[in-house]
């Protein structure tokens, strides 16, 4: 196994990777900025380094300081957890050129990744199935671009290749209206991402974001865990997930996870790893995939019983996949509310300082978080506190355990939008199951 392994980020996923290190044996080192001196993972650790300032430029997102901190820790490897430098490919290439190991897949996989044209070209090369679309960038050939449109048929999206999660997107719902908002799309493209690649698909009304969960030794072993539905968003941000989805039947799950596990052993890919897709009208449509340890990766360890953290180290260390794809069944029922510092009506940050805090608990709850009582959320970072997950042997039990959980659960001197999950467990369409991306805007009267 690992000997040391630098964390390489904060708050609750700094802790998550932060407790499978310790189940495993594995001695733990957290870089911090000066706000983030008193996390409970930077306490908790067997040594911690003062990276730099509050901004995440001079401090998480800054390659030499992390990597100097495993050098003079004499680490053997580097967790990136989630955000950050997770999916940077010059980050994960420059802690192997350094002699370390990279929690996670490849440089050169996570650089395909990175660039949707080139990911969607493997999967479809691998046989996952895709958006129609381009197939590849478009060029400044106007008529060609509204053949493109023609073939797959209006209403389509134009998208920058270097974008993703939402960022860089157009709809296009009339031939008039094709060259510039490709233009437009090109430019924004350019200056947001340094790269003007744009590609097109066909523009798929109402979908459900329904995303599986993979690990691979990059041995030549893959194996999936299921899905996740991440419909329940906001503005790009998931709000709440959920294991498995509603209305997926065994024989979807296995036939659409089996082509991504075979995709895996294709591209090489190793580590743990989520392709994504959309789904409408009982097909699957990848659209990205991402080379990190997700936010909502507990939906996921609750259905399966497996520590995909733990998991993830084993692979780093070379370990081959001690699971096999019989191993895996989905069990029950699992959701997420992702708690964040933030007004729920405005959704406006609320740093500052926690006075009172109470966690949930009980039978089926998990609270994945690393506030407590005096902790001050700093203004620097992404505003989620904390995570609240609940499994029950269904979904109706699920919810209630949730319902009962954020009841219990306290957090006073900061707003969070507690309030919000409230609502949304309470939401009759939300019961019923199977909402899709657009569902939680529209209740909320933004659209
Ligand atoms: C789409 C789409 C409809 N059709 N692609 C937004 C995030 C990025 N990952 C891809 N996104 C979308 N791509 C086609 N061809 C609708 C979205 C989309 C979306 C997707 C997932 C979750 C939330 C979303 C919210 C708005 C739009």
């Amino acid at each position: 196994m690992l000997d040391k392994v630098v964390i390489a980020n904060r708050g609750e996923i700094a802790l998550r990777i932060l407790r499978a290190c310790k189940e495993l044996g594995i001695k733990t080192v957290a870089v911090h900025s000066t706000v983030d001196k008193n996390l409970k993972h930077v306490l908790l650790a067997d040594e911690s380094i003062c990276i730099g300032p509050p901004s995440a430029t001079e401090s998480y997102l800054n390659i030499p300081r992390i990597i100097s901190a495993a050098e003079v820790t004499d680490s053997a490897a580097i967790h990136p957890g989630y955000g950050f430098l997770a999916e940077n490919a010059d980050f994960a290439e420059q802690v192997e050129n350094s002699g370390f190991i990279f929690v996670g897949p490849t440089p050169e996989v996570i650089r395909i990744m990175g660039d949707k044209v080139s990911a969607i070209n493997a999967m479809k090369k691998a046989g996952v199935p895709c958006v129609p679309g381009s197939g590849g960038p478009l060029d400044d050939d106007d008529d060609k671009n509204k053949k493109i449109a023609k073939r797959i048929g209006y209403p389509v999206i134009i998208k920058a290749a270097g974008g993703g999660g939402g960022r860089g997107m157009r709809v296009v719902r009339e031939e008039k209206d094709l060259l510039k908002s490709i233009q437009a799309t090109q430019s924004e493209a350019r200056s947001a991402f340094g790269n003007p690649v744009v590609y097109m698909e066909k523009f798929l009304e109402n979908p459900r974001h329904i995303e599986i969960q993979v690990l691979a030794d990059g041995q030549g072993n893959a194996i999936h865990l299921g899905e996740r539905d991440c419909s329940m968003q906001r503005r790009h941000q998931k709000v709440v997930e959920e294991a498995p989805a509603p209305g997926i039947t065994q024989e979807m799950r296995k036939s659409i996870g089996e082509r991504c596990a075979r995709a895996c052993v294709e591209i090489g890919y190793r580590g743990a790893g989520t392709f994504e897709f959309l789904y409408e009208n009982g097909e699957f449509y990848f659209i990205e995939m991402n080379t990190r340890i997700q936010v909502e990766h507990p939906v996921t360890e609750m259905v399966t019983g497996i520590d995909l953290v733990k998991e993830q180290l084993r692979i780093a260390a070379g370990r081959p996949l001690s699971i096999s794809q019989e191993d895996i069944v989905i069990r029950g029922h699992a959701i997420e509310c992702r708690i964040n510092a933030e007004d729920p009506k405005t959704f406006i940050p609320s740093p500052g300082p926690i006075n009172r805090f109470h966690p949930p608990g009980g039978m089926g709850v998990r609270w994945d978080s690393h506030i407590y009582t005096e902790y001050r959320v700093p203004p620097n970072y992404d505003s989620m506190i904390g995570k609240l997950i609940t499994y029950g042997e269904n979904r109706d039990v699920a919810i209630a355990r949730m319902r009962n959980a954020l009841n219990e659960l306290i957090i006073e001197g900061i707003k969070t939008n507690v309030p919000l999950q409230k609502d949304i467990m309470a939401d009759e369409n939300f019961q019923h199951g199977g909402t899709n991306i657009h569902y939680l805007e529209k209740k909320l009267g933004m659209s």
